[in-house]
């Protein structure tokens, strides 16, 4: 079948033009100037509309193990709220545990994906341990998983943690099979001391678990991991949740030297604060403990996130979407923040929290589509199949109303949670209609997706490999 999205605003990383889009069954066929396409039966109206690529979504965690619970969106939950949000992809991440053999931690994020996603997804791998067997491993998911990005932790020690030796090997693993390494920067071994002696004083609501978690130990890992990679012959590196000023002057230094550095941020670091939601009175923080945490509002991160997304110091805004509900999960750290599930909700949202940067004057147009669709899509090894209008890439396609608004709500969200880390909030703009390989899935606040119909994604290699 074919169909003609008419009359809007075609907006992609390098700025905006009126145009028509033609779709032919599930894919993007060709661009007219306004008014030069055929005759086609089925239109769609996108006067005064905005059309991006969908949105892909690098870092999420649905059913993510995690602090004795699970993140509380399933594949099902998450990706139809990611869909109604405009998001059309997610990359999320597989898990081996440590001591499992990598295969059987992929088999099992199979289980819970397949056959339950609304849209088309990939994996990064998790590394749980790096041995002899994983680093093998590694070769075998690049060659034939289209699993192209590992994931290690320099953070939580005796969970997902690897040491310095363990990350330069699967780093030099990396440089040789084009992978691309993504690194939780913190410095854990340090954290953790600074938990005991906290809670030795007893210091148990949410606020300290910022507190016990300074950008200097962000910025620390985030440059040993710079040097590690350096050491590894320039292996490709990508800091994921990037929250702090110090962090940021790292990886912007690593970059003015040509180094093979990227980072991510997400919405939560460029809005939420330290003493406005980590620090809301008794155990309401809960809802913002999250890892890297949300920083202090009397200095200049947020400030400095939204220029290093202007610079490309900061190439993606993903959300690390890692829900738990409140009651009885959040709930699990009353007493000791430590135990509090660390996470925060927001893979519906990331489209609109991000546009709204557009309408407070933060992000031009263009780069808010490069860092929610373009970018992740070639960082990942997706493009040109997914992030551009283009011909020959899907029809993954969201119709924006600039003229719309969306109101943020635990009541009215499509999220399996039981609050909103942005409860209340009121954004200039709105997803109107959302295609997902030429299928309208959500148009005009009604949802007709289904779950099943997303495909997996075999990623190649990152496009900013060298
Ligand atoms: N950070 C989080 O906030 N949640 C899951 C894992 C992580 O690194
Ligand atoms: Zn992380
Ligand atoms: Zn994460």
């Amino acid at each position: 079948m074919t169909l003609l999205i008419r009359g809007g605003t075609v907006v992609g990383p390098t700025g905006a033009t009126k145009a028509d889009v033609l779709i032919d069954g599930e894919t993007i066929v060709a661009l007219f100037a306004p008014g030069a396409a055929p005759h086609i039966e089925n239109v769609i109206d996108a006067t005064g509309k905005y059309v991006i690529p969908g949105a892909v979504d690098a870092h999420t965690h649905m059913e993510l193990p995690f602090g004795g619970t699970h993140a509380s969106d399933t594949f099902d939950t998450g990706t139809r709220a990611a869909a109604i949000g405009g998001t059309t992809t997610i990359i999320d991440f597989a898990v081996q545990r440590t001591g499992e053999v990598i295969q059987d931690g992929l088999a099992a994020w199979h289980g819970k994906a397949d056959g339950n996603c609304h849209i088309d997804y990939a994996f990064h791998m998790i590394m749980g341990g790096v041995d002899d067997e994983s680093l093998k491993a590694m070769d075998h998911l690049v060659a034939n998983e289209g699993i192209s990005s590992f994931k290690l932790f320099m953070a939580y020690p005796g969970v997902f943690y690897s040491d310095d030796g363990q990350i330069l090997r699967a780093m030099q693993k990396a440089r040789d099979n084009g992978a691309m390494i993504m690194m939780h920067a913190e410095n854990g071994p340090a954290i953790d001391v600074l938990v005991k002696q906290a809670l030795e004083r007893g210091e148990t609501d949410p606020i300290h678990h910022g507190l016990t978690r300074p950008q200097e130990l962000e910025a620390e890992a985030t440059s040993r991991a710079i040097w590690l990679a350096s050491v590894a012959a320039d292996c490709p590196l990508y800091i994921v949740h990037l929250s702090a000023s110090k962090a940021l002057e790292q990886v912007a230094r690593a970059r003015d030297a040509g180094k093979n550095v990227f980072a991510e941020t997400c919405p939560q670091y460029l809005y939420l604060t330290l003493e406005d939601q980590l620090g809301a009175p008794g155990f309401e923080g809960a809802k913002w403990v999250c890892s890297t945490p949300l920083r202090s509002k009397h200095e200049s991160h947020r400030a400095d996130l939204w220029q290093g997304l202007r610079t490309n110091d900061l190439s993606v805004v993903s959300t690390d979407h890692c829900p738990f509900c409140f009651k009885d999960q959040k709930e699990l750290g009353l007493g000791d923040f430590s135990k509090i599930p660390n996470g925060i909700g927001s893979v519906e949202h990331r489209v609109d929290l991000l546009y709204q940067g557009v309408v407070d004057g933060k992000l031009s147009l263009a780069r808010w589509v490069e860092t929610i669709a373009t970018t992740p899509a070639r960082m990942f090894g997706l493009y040109p199949r997914k992030g551009v209008i283009a011909p020959g890439s899907d029809a993954d396609i969201v119709l924006y109303d600039p003229n719309g608004r969306t109101r943020i709500s635990a009541e009215t969200h499509h999220m399996n949670m039981d609050h909103s880390a942005w409860e209340g909030w009121e954004i200039d703009g709105k997803v109107d209609t959302v295609l997902s390989r030429g299928e309208v899935i959500a148009s005009g606040g009604e949802y007709t997706g289904r779950a099943g119909r997303g495909r997996y994604l075999k990623r190649g290699l990152s496009d900013y490999l060298i």
